[in-house]
C-alpha cells in the first residue's frame, strides 16, 4: 500500500472513466466567452486549460486537491522531530488525491533517496559552464541534460502504447525529483563556495534534510524551515507560466525533463519566480538607504519612489488573486513564531502594512496586496543563506512537485497536444466588421 505507481494504478482507469463520462454527456456545455481585451491581456480570465493538482481562488487562495493551506499544515505528516509539513506529502497528496499517512511519506523518502544518482555528464555539463551563467539558466540546463535518462523518451522510441504513457512519465518524475536537490546543490557548492558537491544522500532522512544537508546547512531550524518552503510553492493551478510551459511542453510528447526546464525557464523571469530574489535586491538597496530600522513613512516613501521611476514593487501583485496570498501569511506566521524581532522580517511586516494604499492609489494595479515572493527571503536570509540569485532555484525544486504530479495526470488522462487558435489583429478587425 505503500507503492505509490500502484496506488496510481488503481485511480487511473477510474478517473479515465468519469471524464469520459462526463464529456460525452456536458463535452458541448459553453464554459465562458473570450473578448479582445482578453486575447490582448495576456489570456486572463480564459478558462482554457484542465489541470487536476490545485484550483486558485481569487480571494481565498490556492487549494491542494481541495485542501487550504493552513489544512494541508495541519493534516500532512511531519519530520519525527518537526513540526511543518514534509513536502514529499504534497507529493503524495497532489498526485493521488489521498492525504497519505505517516508509513507512505517515509516510502516516499525512502524511495527520492534510493534514486538520486546524478549522471556523470550532468556533473561534467554544470562544472563547465562558467561562473557568471545565472544560477536559474544552470538549472535549466543541468534538468534538460538529464533528458539522457529518460525512460518516457525511450520507451517512445521503442513504441510504448498510449496507455502506457504515464507509467514512464511516472518513473522520469519520480528520478527527477530524487535528482534536482542533487543539481540545486552542484550549482550553489560551486557558484557559492568553489567546492564539489559529496552527493551522499542520507536513506533514513527526508528529502528537505537530504537537501539542505547537500548545500552544507544543519541547523535544524533551516531545515524545518525548508520543509515548509517546498511545501508551500509547489503548485498554484495550470495557467501560471511555470505550470502552463511545462504542460504546453509535455503535450508534445518531449519528455518530463524537458518539459520541466522549460518550465523553469519560465520561472526564471522577473514577474514571475525571479521576483523573490528581486524583493531582496529591492530590500537590500532600501536598507542601504535608510539603515537597518527605518520608520513607516521612510519605508512609504520609498516605495513611492519606486513606482516614480517606473519600476514594478516586487513581491506585490498577481494575475489572479485580489488578497494577500495565503503562502505569504503562512511564511508570516512561522517567521513571528521563530524571529518576531530580526530587523529584516519587521521591515517586511511594515511594508505590509504601507506599501497596499500606495499601490492602490496608482487606480490601475488590480491586487496591491503581496504574494509569495514578498517574504520568502526573510526566511533564507535568518538562516544565513543569503545568496539571493539563488532563490529561485528553491522555488523551483519546490514547483517541480506540482508541476509534475500534473504532467503525469495530463498523460494519464490522454490529454492531445495543445495548440490554441492565435490570430492577427487584421483578422480580428474583419471579424468584428463581418459580425
Ligand atoms: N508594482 C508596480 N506596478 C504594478 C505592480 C507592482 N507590484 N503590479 C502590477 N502593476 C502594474 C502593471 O505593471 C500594469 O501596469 P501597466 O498597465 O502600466 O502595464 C498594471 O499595474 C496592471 O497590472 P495588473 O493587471 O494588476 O497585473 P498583471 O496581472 O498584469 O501582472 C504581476 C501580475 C504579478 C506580474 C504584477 O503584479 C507584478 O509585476 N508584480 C511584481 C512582480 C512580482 O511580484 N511577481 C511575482 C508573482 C508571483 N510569482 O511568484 O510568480
Ligand atoms: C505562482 O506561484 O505560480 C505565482 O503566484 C504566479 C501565478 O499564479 O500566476
Amino acid at each position: 500500500k505503500n507503492d505509490l505507481k500502484q496506488v496510481l494504478k488503481s485511480k487511473v482507469a477510474a478517473e479515465q472513466e468519469r471524464i469520459k463520462k462526463f464529456r460525452k454527456e456536458h463535452g458541448k456545455f459553453k464554459v465562458g466567452e473570450i473578448t479582445i481585451d482578453m486575447m490582448y491581456g495576456g489570456m486572463r480570465g480564459i478558462k482554457g486549460l484542465v489541470y487536476e493538482t490545485s484550483l486558485l481562488d481569487t480571494n481565498e487562495g490556492i487549494r491542494f486537491r481541495g485542501l487550504s493551506i493552513p489544512e494541508c499544515n495541519e493534516v500532512l505528516p511531519k519530520a519525527p522531530e518537526g513540526c511543518e509539513p514534509l513536502p514529499e506529502g504534497i507529493f503524495w497528496l497532489l498526485l493521488t488525491g489521498d492525504c497519505p499517512t505517516e508509513e507512505n511519506v517515509r516510502w516516499l523518502s525512502k524511495e527520492w533517496s534510493k534514486r538520486a544518482k546524478l549522471p556523470a555528464h550532468v556533473l561534467q555539463m554544470l562544472e563547465n559552464l562558467p561562473k557568471d551563467v545565472h544560477p536559474m539558466a544552470q538549472f535549466v540546463a543541468g534538468i534538460a541534460a538529464c533528458s539522457s535518462e529518460s525512460k518516457f523518451a525511450k520507451g517512445y522510441t521503442e513504441g510504448m502504447t498510449k496507455a502506457q504513457y504515464w507509467e514512464y512519465a511516472y518513473e522520469d518524475v519520480m528520478d527527477l525529483l530524487a535528482n534536482l536537490p542533487l543539481i540545486a546543490a552542484v550549482i550553489y557548492n560551486r557558484f557559492y563556495k568553489n567546492e564539489e558537491t559529496c552527493m551522499k544522500v542520507d536513506t533514513s532522512k527526508d528529502w528537505s534534510y537530504n537537501f539542505a544537508k547537500l548545500i552544507g546547512f544543519d541547523d535544524p531550524g533551516f531545515v524545518e524551515m525548508l520543509r515548509l518552503y517546498l511545501t508551500l510553492h509547489c503548485d498554484h493551478e495550470g495557467g501560471n507560466v511555470s505550470a502552463h510551459a511545462v504542460h504546453l511542453v509535455g503535450s508534445a510528447l518531449s519528455d518530463p525533463y524537458l518539459a520541466f526546464s522549460a518550465g523553469m525557464a519560465g520561472l526564471a523571469g522577473p514577474l514571475h519566480g525571479l521576483a523573490n530574489q528581486e524583493v531582496l535586491v529591492w530590500l537590500s538597496k532600501l536598507k542601504q538607504k535608510l539603515g537597518e530600522s527605518p520608520s513607516e513613512d521612510q519605508i512609504k516613501g520609498y516605495v513611492e519612489e519606486t513606482l516614480k521611476s517606473g519600476q514594478v514593487v516586487p513581491g506585490y501583485g498577481h494575475a489572479v488573486l485580489r488578497k494577500t496570498d495565503p503562502r505569504y501569511i503562512s511564511q508570516k506566521e512561522f517567521a513571528e513564531k521563530h524571529f518576531p524581532d530580526y530587523p529584516l522580517y519587521k521591515i517586511v511586516s511594515t511594508l505590509y502594512k504601507v506599501a497596499p494604499p500606495v499601490l492602490q492609489a496608482t487606480g490601475k494595479i488590480q491586487n496591491p496586496w503581496p504574494n509569495v515572493d514578498a517574504h520568502s527571503g526573510v526566511l533564507m536570509q535568518y538562516y544565513g543563506l543569503t545568496q539571493m540569485n539563488f532563490y529561485t532555484v528553491f522555488f523551483g525544486v519546490s514547483r517541480a512537485i506540482g508541476v509534475l504530479s500534473a504532467l503525469i495526470w495530463s498523460r494519464a488522462l490522454g490529454l492531445p497536444i495543445e495548440r490554441p487558435k492565435s490570430m492577427t489583429t487584421d483578422a480580428l478587425m474583419e471579424l468584428v466588421k463581418s459580425s
